[in-house]
């Protein structure tokens, strides 16, 4: 009796919605189209975030309000103060292309809960606060689509403006609201916004949640809310970015700042790699939201780099921008991204349409496939020679993708050993195509 009062008080306290079964979509199947979709998505490799909202008013990141303890009241200034007049969706979408990127990821509402698009459901959203009154979601969703690239929608669960979003998490507690809400009527709003999004945007390549981490304990109600996406759009695939192994419903796995399997940033030391396609996101310098002050931008060398490791690691790419205010994307980042598509015009053999390779990830670099080719990605030097363990099947013809020249190899018993003499050696990535003979 003792016992099961426990176990009552247990449940009464929440604690049972996170054992596995109970979060997600129990029982999901996905659709065909929905597989399709998700081997799209990993030929694609290459990606561009946006974080883009109010907040880049204040050129502080996508979290001041939290960070500068802002009232919600305060808050609702910033809207009249945002007027992107030179948003141009055509120019955005010609430098994804630049940068050999093959979708986007934008945040339709990030944790300030303000949407970017026009909602009816609210009217904390562009159209109705904004003296631009239009909706960038739909100029960019229509842009995407005649330019042939895919548009996902990063969605905040986490909200820190509604006041429905109540009894509250880790942060937002420095907004002004009131201390009461209704749980499942803030559920009720996210579910009409992400149905106003996957009905009034055309095809929508899927949708990024993000601030599960805020209430762990919750119920999120996630089999009611990933049921509608994938009822509304069977082939949008559902991610989302909890930290933890993937839930029933979900269709990608996406990693914080870290290549999968890694925590470096401190984000995923509860992420453990599922059998779903894989995504790794990173910001140019260390900032998602705008943010005006910070310099530290990585090389494109750098860059280049990441988006070849994560191919070996058999994960996407999805690289941020913060475009400004005024609508531009800042030149530090364009420039970068189009020294990207440089690279990838002459490398893009080895990123798109590949697999993590035969070998894994090791100290010198990674390996990606293709086919009957694995290309080898040398990051970091070995020595003149380089071993590698036997492949798939035996080497019929090594060369660098570079000039298309013939690289030397021997293979016996123990394995592949190719010579790269000096002169082939490329700082960023020294790139060979062995093509082997299925036995
Ligand atoms: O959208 C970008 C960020 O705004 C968002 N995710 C990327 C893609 C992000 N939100 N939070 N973080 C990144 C950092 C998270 C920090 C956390 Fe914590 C550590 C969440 C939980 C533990 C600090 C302590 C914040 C809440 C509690």
């Amino acid at each position: 009796m003792k016992g099961l009062r426990v176990a009552v008080a247990v449940l009464a306290a929440g604690l049972v919605s996170s054992a596995v079964p109970l979060r997600g979509q129990a029982g999901y199947q996905p659709a065909p189209e929905n597989l399709a979709a998700r081997r799209w998505f990993q030929d694609a490799r290459f990606g561009m975030f946006v974080h883009w909202g109010i907040y880049s008013v204040l050129g502080d990141g996508e979290w001041v309000m939290n960070n500068r303890k802002i009232r919600a009241a305060e808050y609702e200034k910033l809207p009249a103060f945002f007027n992107p007049v030179d948003f141009d969706p055509a120019a955005w979408v010609a430098l994804v292309k630049a940068a050999g990127m093959k979708y986007v990821t934008i945040t339709s509402k990030h944790h300030d809960g303000f949407a970017m698009f026009d909602s009816k459901v609210s009217d904390w959203d562009i159209v109705d606060r904004t003296p631009y009154k239009k909706d960038v979601l739909k100029m960019l969703a229509d842009e995407c689509h005649r330019q042939g690239i895919k548009l996902f929608f990063y969605h905040s669960q986490l909200d820190w403006h509604h006041p429905d979003y109540y009894p509250r998490g880790r942060t937002g507690h420095d907004t002004g609201r009131p201390e009461s809400g209704e749980w499942y009527r803030y559920l009720d709003y996210m579910d009409a916004q992400l149905e106003e999004l996957l009905t009034g945007y055309g095809e929508i390549g899927g949708i990024w949640f993000d601030g599960w981490w805020d209430r762990p304990e919750a119920d999120w109600r996630l089999a009611k809310t990933y049921a509608l996406i994938h009822r509304l759009q069977p082939a949008a695939l559902v991610g989302s970015n909890h930290h933890r192994r993937p839930n029933p419903g979900e269709d990608f796995q996406m990693f914080e700042k870290d290549l999968p399997g890694r925590n470096t940033a401190g984000f995923n030391d509860q992420s453990e790699i599922g059998d779903l396609p894989l995504e790794t996101c990173e910001t140019m310098n260390n900032a998602w939201g705008f943010n005006i002050t910070d310099r530290s931008y990585k090389s494109t060398k750098d860059l280049v780099r990441y988006l070849v490791r994560a191919a070996g690691n058999d994960a996407n790419f999805l690289l941020n921008v913060g475009p400004m205010p005024n609508g531009k994307i800042q030149p530090e980042f364009a420039s970068r991204l189009k020294e990207m598509g440089d690279w990838l015009s002459r490398y893009g053999e080895s990123i798109y349409g590949t697999r993590g390779g035969p070998v894994t990830p090791r100290p010198w670099g990674v390996t990606t496939q293709k086919g009957d080719t694995v290309y080898l990605h040398v990051l970091d030097w070995p020595d003149e020679t380089l071993s590698l363990p036997k492949l798939p099947g035996k080497v019929t013809a090594a060369r660098f993708v570079k000039d298309g020249s013939r690289a030397a190899f021997v293979e016996d018993e123990a394995g592949v050993r190719v010579k790269i003499p000096a002169a082939m050696r490329d700082d960023t990535d020294t790139v060979l195509a062995l093509t082997y003979q299925s036995s």
